[in-house]
């Protein structure tokens, strides 16, 4: 069987290696030719756990090509961005419509697509499905659908790649069928075949779960904090309790998932939606808390200057090289509205400079310092603890302990 995966991203690209290693016949495509030249030497175009090994092991197996255009297979795998329209709220399915669009110019009558891209509910009937159609009509090609929605999670993406459980939406059960196998080449998890409108919610859904998990934990922080309570405490303790998980609190949600599939909810549904909007709200809220409290901090200690306090991290979590949506840039670009500037900042993960006042050398940021915001609970930050000693620490990510630090 002959796979075309289109978008070699985040998502598509683990996704093609994990099948060319386990024996598939894949095609990767992607317009990017940057994209895969890197690949083509042997390189990784991000860092993440266990991929370089991946990428050596799909090379070695021979079952993997690039391309930069679709090229003739049994199943497209598509896997580009769906941004959101910034006003509206709305997805923005242009990528999505036209990766199938280029699809359908040479793909084989009964070939396969499956969406693996996260899309609004709705966009398969309403975008997809019409170019379809007009497809048909004119080349009388019948072309399955599929929603694959990914969910891996970045820093632990291999693993979940091969244990999370998938859900495959489709129209016809025996393309289900067909699809469990592809997916069965490499991921051990339960798949469970749906229709394709309730994956496409379910997807939605899962990451909006989690963002107003972390809005709740978000406002805890600040209720606790004005009547002197341990937010971390009072979280661990209630968790004790069978039915409770309520996720940490943090200086704000970043990434490309749980800050920007809510808002599909939020543009498709306005005269609903309430806890989905206020949750976003409280969550692109933070930074601006994470502001409050350093100068709160600051007074407290009698540091005078913004270009004495230093920002650790830029990327939107913990061991990864991912700035999309931090907190930390979302910080800085709510200092810029007010041209307040000089804030340092450091990312060990962040080798070339984005903004300014950043540093490459952790000691030099060090030296200049006499605050440090931890923003990501980078293992470098933690095995670094020590050298910590003598400044002023926040640590907005509870991730400390060794050192006393103020908190949130
Ligand atoms: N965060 C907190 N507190 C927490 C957990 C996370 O403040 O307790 C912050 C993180 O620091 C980060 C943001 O939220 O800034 C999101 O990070 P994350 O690790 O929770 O999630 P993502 O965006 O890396 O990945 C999510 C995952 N979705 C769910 O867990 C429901 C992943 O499974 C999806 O595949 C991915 O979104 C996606 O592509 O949709």
């Amino acid at each position: 069987m002959k796979i075309n995966v289109i978008g070699l991203g985040y998502i598509g690209l683990p996704t093609a290696l994990s099948m060319a290693a386990n024996g598939l016949n894949v095609i990767g495509t992607d317009l990017k030719q940057d994209i895969l030249d890197t690949i083509k030497k042997g390189k990784m175009t991000f860092q993440e756990k266990g991929m370089d090994e991946l990428l050596s092991k799909a090379r070695e197996s021979g079952n993997l090509s690039l391309s930069d255009r679709c090229v003739e297979a049994d199943v497209y795998i598509i896997s580009v961005p769906t941004p959101y329209i910034k006003i509206s709220k709305k997805i923005d399915s242009k990528y999505v419509e036209k990766a199938v669009r280029d699809v359908l110019s040479i793909c084989p009558d009964g070939s396969v697509i499956a969406i693996e891209s996260t899309v609004s509910p709705g966009t398969i009937d309403d975008v997809v499905r019409p170019v379809l159609e007009e497809n048909e009509n004119e080349s009388g090609k019948k072309i399955h659908i599929a929603h694959v929605p990914e969910r891996i999670i970045p820093g632990n993406m291999l693993y979940e790649l091969r244990n999370n459980s998938r859900t495959i939406g489709v129209d016809d059960p025996s393309v289900g069928e067909m699809l469990k196998e592809v997916y069965g080449s490499f991921c051990m998890g339960q798949m469970i075949v749906t229709d394709i409108k309730t994956a496409e919610m379910t997807k939605v859904i899962e990451n909006t779960y989690r963002d107003i998990n972390i809005a709740f934990a978000n406002e805890l922080a600040k209720i606790c904090r004005r009547d002197n309570m341990d937010v971390y405490e009072v979280i661990r303790v209630a968790n004790m309790h069978p039915r409770v998980n309520i996720l940490s609190p943090g200086p704000g949600v970043g990434g490309h998932c749980i800050s920007v599939d809510p808002w599909f909810l939020v543009g498709d549904y306005p005269d609903i939606v309430n806890i989905i909007r206020h949750a976003r709200l409280v969550n692109d809220e933070q930074p601006r808390y994470v502001l409050e409290r350093i100068s709160e901090i600051m007074q407290e200690n009698s540091i005078q200057k913004i270009e004495e306090v230093g920002l650790y991290g830029m990327t939107y979590k913990e061991n990864v090289d991912d700035t999309r949506e931090s907190p930390t840039l979302q910080l800085l670009d709510y200092m810029k509205q007010y041209a307040a500037k000089g804030i340092k900042v450091y990312d060990p993960y962040i080798t070339y400079n984005m903004v300014p006042d950043q540093y490459q050398n952790f000691d030099s940021f060090l030296n200049d310092v006499k605050m440090i915001v931890v923003m990501v609970a980078h293992d470098h930050i933690i095995n670094n603890c020590a050298s910590l000693k003598g400044k002023v620490v926040f640590d907005t990510r509870n991730c400390l302990h060794d050192i006393e630090t103020y908190k949130l």
